[in-house]
């Protein structure tokens, strides 16, 4: 989006950091707007949007009328975008890049990669042989760990380090914070708070800065250390598995486990007193936005909230920091700030500032569905398309893990580099699982398979196989495979597609609506407000359309920000694995996590109803 570079650049421009950031949180703001920016423009409606100003709105409008950007136009189109994306490098500022680019010509990172193996930085003015180094470094990391970690590896690391903390001699206790505890998507950096006596604080340090596969010390304070985590930080490599091919292209192919076997992670450790450990963990826990909200309500209670207490305001005077501390209240556990404060305790992934400090006043928080409550999966696949198990063996699988269904979902005959089904192919299919679900029976067994497809939706919102081959289905689930095409199309142009797709009668779940693989790429432009809206109408109609959050670690998608819009349309969510093995299956825990942190509860997941229960929707 426009707005998201016209920030970068003005970082670029080196103009102010609250002005750059006002840009990058209208964009992000803009992006998830539920209403149509053109209505809300044109009826002078901008402003009204939380964190839209008075300039940033009539540059909109300006964008939208005129399709001219003001000032902001002719700065952007002076800049390569070379010189945008080399700000990612770590270690190298806009000032630098600056020089490069006028004194050397430099316009994008290759050539800035060749010149400093070249030596020609070395030259330049506040440059030399090691500042030059430090920028091939840059380059280096970039590549290798450019951006944030997936969740799944956060939590990885997160909890190994949390647990290894945990036991340290003269550690209370430590428990994991920051955005890992919140189950965001993809992790900065790992947040951990241990409880410490003051006397321990230094052996606890010591022991923390020589635990095996510490790559780097960052720094080390009285209570705070901040190491970098590599992967010798493992015993044991840990490689993935059965990956699905969209995913391993997206992520660069083969390269990839080289990539992946390079991951490191940021991570700082807060050394605290065991008395004001709940304090800190609240505080790391954060979001931001949340922890704002909640010094706001302090303050209007006459308190004062911060990582080590909430303080009477006439009893610490200009008291600060450790020293106010004597005068918190006490809180044994993060409830009982919550409760000092006259709220409802907040799981944390619900902590991003999207309604629930109002929930929490009046007692009406969500009861979060649990991964525990997942009876089954509908989209998964087996040897007969590009998975790794049999279909006997999938269920056997499934039925291990407790589960009294299992949705078997290959691909369909136009995906042939992932070895789709022939049409032929799906009848015998269902012979054999019609085989197997009719020994269950017999024998009295609680579990079923559900004969799907994957069905690819065609750039025009057409799905794969005719009508009357699809009509041998359970369910199909319709997913986006061809994304060069989608990647280069309109919004409007997909949504019009996919709502295409979702209306054909024999759609029942839609599947990783967008196409994003995290770390990989973003998915194609769709407005999915008017997707699942559509939906809802549908289902009010008395069809059953659902729609997936792809649990695997690499998609999430859809985005949990999306969520609680489903839920409020009438649309049900069903949370898939997308299994290519019979350990993927376990990924449906990680949907289970978005669908928390979407606020939603067991009722709004289809694959929470019991086996039989689907057994009527579906068969
Ligand atoms: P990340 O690491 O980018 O994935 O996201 P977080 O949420 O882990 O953010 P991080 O690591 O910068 O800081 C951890 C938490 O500490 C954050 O969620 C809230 C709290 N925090 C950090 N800086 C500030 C601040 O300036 N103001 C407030 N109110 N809280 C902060
Ligand atoms: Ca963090
Ligand atoms: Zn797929």
């Amino acid at each position: 989006m426009v707005l998201e570079q016209v920030g970068v650049l003005l970082e670029l421009k080196g103009a102010n950091p609250f002005r750059v950031r006002s840009y990058q949180n209208a964009s992000r703001t803009l992006g998830a707007l539920e209403e149509d920016l053109w209505v809300v423009t044109s009826e002078g409606r901008l402003t009204d949007v939380k964190g839209i100003g008075k300039g940033i709105a009539g540059l909109i409008a300006e964008a939208l009328t005129e399709g001219t950007w003001g000032e902001m136009w002719a700065l952007y189109t002076s800049v390569p975008p070379g010189l945008i994306q080399m700000l990612a490098i770590p270690g190298l500022g806009p000032k630098r890049i600056k020089q490069f680019h006028e004194e050397l010509g430099i316009e994008s990172i290759e050539q800035l990669k060749v010149s400093a193996e070249n030596g020609e930085l070395r030259g330049l003015s506040r440059m030399g042989e090691k500042s030059e180094q430090k920028v091939l470094d840059g380059i280096e990391l970039l590549k290798r760990f450019s951006g944030r970690r997936r969740l799944d590896v956060g939590l990885l690391y997160g909890e190994a380090l949390e647990a290894r903390i945990a036991t340290m001699e003269g550690v209370e206790r430590a428990q994991l914070a920051g955005s890992t505890r919140r189950r965001k998507e993809t992790i900065g950096d790992l947040d951990i708070v241990a409880a410490v006596l003051p006397e321990d604080v230094e052996s606890v340090t010591d022991q923390i800065l020589t635990l095996p596969g510490v790559a780097d010390v960052k720094g080390a304070g009285s209570s705070k250390v901040s190491i970098i985590l590599g992967t010798e930080f493992f015993s044991e490599e840990v490689m993935e598995s059965g990956l699905d091919g969209g995913v391993l292209e997206a992520l660069g192919g083969d390269a990839y486990e080289e990539m992946a076997a390079h991951t490191t992670i940021d991570a700082q450790i807060r050394l605290v007193p065991p008395h004001v450990f709940a304090y800190t963990l609240a505080y790391f826990t954060g979001s931001k936005e949340h922890n704002v909200r909640m010094r706001q309500r302090s303050l209007d209670q006459g308190l004062r909230l911060n990582e080590f207490g909430l303080f009477p305001l006439d009893a610490v005077g200009e008291l600060k920091g450790m020293e106010a501390a004597e005068f918190s209240l006490p809180a044994e556990k993060e409830s009982d700030i919550y409760t000092h404060l006259g709220l409802q305790w907040v799981p944390p992934e619900l902590r991003e500032d999207s309604g629930e400090i109002e929930a929490a006043e009046i007692g009406s928080l969500p009861d979060l569905m649990e991964p525990s409550m997942l009876k089954g999966a509908f989209h998964n696949h087996t040897t007969a398309s590009d998975g790794t198990a049999t279909l006997g063996q999938m269920a056997e699988a499934a039925q291990e893990l407790g589960w009294e269904f299992l949705g078997i979902a290959d691909h369909s005959q136009i995906l042939q580099i992932a070895s789709g089904l022939s049409p032929d192919e799906l009848v015998s299919q269902a012979a054999e699982v019609r085989a197997l679900n009719e020994n269950w029976a017999d024998k009295g067994v609680d579990f079923r398979l559900f004969h799907g497809n994957e069905c690819d939706i065609l750039p025009d919102g057409g799905l794969d196989y005719t009508d009357e081959e699809r009509k041998i289905l359970d369910h199909v689930v319709g997913s986006v495979h061809q994304l060069p095409t989608w990647m280069k199309r309109d919004e409007d142009v997909n949504t019009e597609a996919l709502i295409r797709a979702i209306e054909n009668p024999s759609l029942t779940i839609l599947g990783h609506p967008t196409g994003r693989i995290l770390g990989g790429r973003d998915g194609f432009a769709v407005d999915l407000h008017a997707v699942i809206r559509r939906m809802g109408e549908l289902n009010a109609e008395g069809e059953l359309k659902v729609v997936e959050i792809n649990a695997s670690p690499y998609r999430l998608d859809l985005d949990w920000r999306y969520c609680r819009f489903a839920k409020e349309q009438g649309v049900p969510i069903s949370i898939n694995p997308d299994a290519h093995s019979r350990q993927g299956l376990k990924d449906v825990w990680f949907g289970a996590q978005i669908a928390r942190k979407g606020w939603l509860e067991e009722t709004d997941i289809l694959n929470c109803r019991s086996g039989s229960d689907l057994e009527q929707l579906l068969w």
